[in-house]
């Protein structure tokens, strides 16, 4: 029995029946809501907003007001780890994110410090109990943090890029050397993502946004196999009780491979068609996604008419949870969101489930 009112996502990640399929949007606060944009702006820029618990909190709980959600995520960034080695993240308005720092060769991968989490991320922390005290139980909390390998190609490029080509020059000059970062960086994960489990998160996901860009085999030898050690990580101490997301953006033809690493749910993109991902993975783990986050920005009845085709792909199996394949885009209309939602549980109610 859980504790959590709404545990329709902590079922269907256990692949249990649910009256309904569950939904959440991976970036459900941000700056598509107005509400979002005056928080930040209390706050004065992104990072404040992050280091600011009360408005972290707020803008994490403002999606949940507005729409019928099954699920909360911590309001924070996966660029905190690099921050906290001490490269100097900063958003220049307008752009994405930066780095004073990067990393270039063996002295700059030993200098890195290692990272006190409960000192160092504290802020993130604070953040997580918070907003596990304002939910109240209502409904489950999700904490991340992301890949070793996405983390990584942000510390060594510098900034965010297309095709990340300093992070994948290194991949093939020196793979001794970004493996060496990249355990580091896993060592790194591990401790936080437990870290946040230990302050109230029930269920942790892992943004490997950058995964598709690694050849076949890199993917398991630079990006799948430190995603692995996290999650063993976090079950030796946890066991099957916090359930574990693992999301490679372009990852559609390694659904297989990833279901073997021992997680419980794959996030998929919209490249995958999700009924031919279920069929491949069976029973093993359930599956989060794929709407392509560019039909919010079309109409109301395109948009029910894309949902319609992906739950009815799924078919009426269990472990089915709704998302976009990506980020939702800042460019899109609250009003549509809504919609996306409504046909999802309108889409049960007629086929009756
Ligand atoms: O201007 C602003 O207000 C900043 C925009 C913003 C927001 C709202 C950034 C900067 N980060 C976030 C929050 C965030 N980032 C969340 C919590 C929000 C929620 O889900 O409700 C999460 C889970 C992330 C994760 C994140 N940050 C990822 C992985 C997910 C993905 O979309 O692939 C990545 C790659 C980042 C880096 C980052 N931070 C911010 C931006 C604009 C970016 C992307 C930069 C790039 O395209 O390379």
């Amino acid at each position: 029995m859980s504790e959590i009112k709404n545990d329709r996502f902590l079922r269907a990640l256990k692949r249990e029946s649910v009256d309904r399929t569950p939904i959440w949007i991976m970036r459900q606060a941000g700056r598509y809501l107005p509400e979002y944009r005056i928080t930040r702006g209390k706050a004065g820029d992104f990072l404040s907003l992050c280091k600011n618990k009360q408005l972290c909190c707020e803008v994490a709980l403002q999606p949940l007001e507005r729409f019928e959600l099954d699920a909360a995520i911590l309001f924070s960034d996966i660029l905190t780890i690099p921050d906290a080695m001490g490269l100097g993240l900063y958003f220049e308005t307008g752009e994405g994110p930066k780095f004073r720092k990067t990393i270039k060769n063996y002295a700059d991968v030993e200098k890195l410090p290692q990272v006190s989490i409960r000192k160092d991320l504290s802020y993130v922390l604070e953040a997580v109990s918070l907003i596990r005290y304002e939910l109240n139980n209502q409904l489950p909390l999700i904490g991340f943090s992301g890949s070793p390998w996405t983390l990584a190609a942000y510390m060594i490029e510098g900034q965010g890029s297309k095709t990340f080509p300093k992070a994948k020059a290194m991949l093939y000059q020196d793979p001794a050397l970004l493996h060496l970062l990249l355990q580091k960086i896993t060592t790194c994960v591990i401790d936080y993502l437990n870290a946040q489990i230990e302050h109230g998160v029930q269920v942790v996901q892992i943004f490997d946004s950058w995964g598709g860009l690694l050849s076949h085999d890199s993917y398991f030898e630079f990006s799948l196999s430190y995603m692995s050690q996290i999650i063993k990580g976090i079950k030796d101490l946890h066991g099957d009780n916090i359930p574990i997301i693992l999301y490679t953006k372009g990852g559609g033809q390694w659904i297989s491979d990833i279901a073997d690493t021992n997680c419980d749910c794959i996030g998929i993109d919209w490249t995958t068609n999700i009924g031919t991902a279920r069929k491949k993975v069976g029973n093993v783990v359930s599956i989060q996604g794929n709407l392509d986050p560019s039909v919010l920005l079309s109409d109301k009845r395109t948009i029910r008419s894309e949902v319609s085709k992906i739950m009815e792909s799924f078919g009426s199996y269990p472990g089915h949870i709704f998302n976009l394949g990506h980020g939702i885009t800042p460019d899109v209309k609250p009003e549509n969101v809504n919609e996306m939602i409504m046909a999802v549980h309108d889409f049960i109610q007629k086929s009756n489930r």
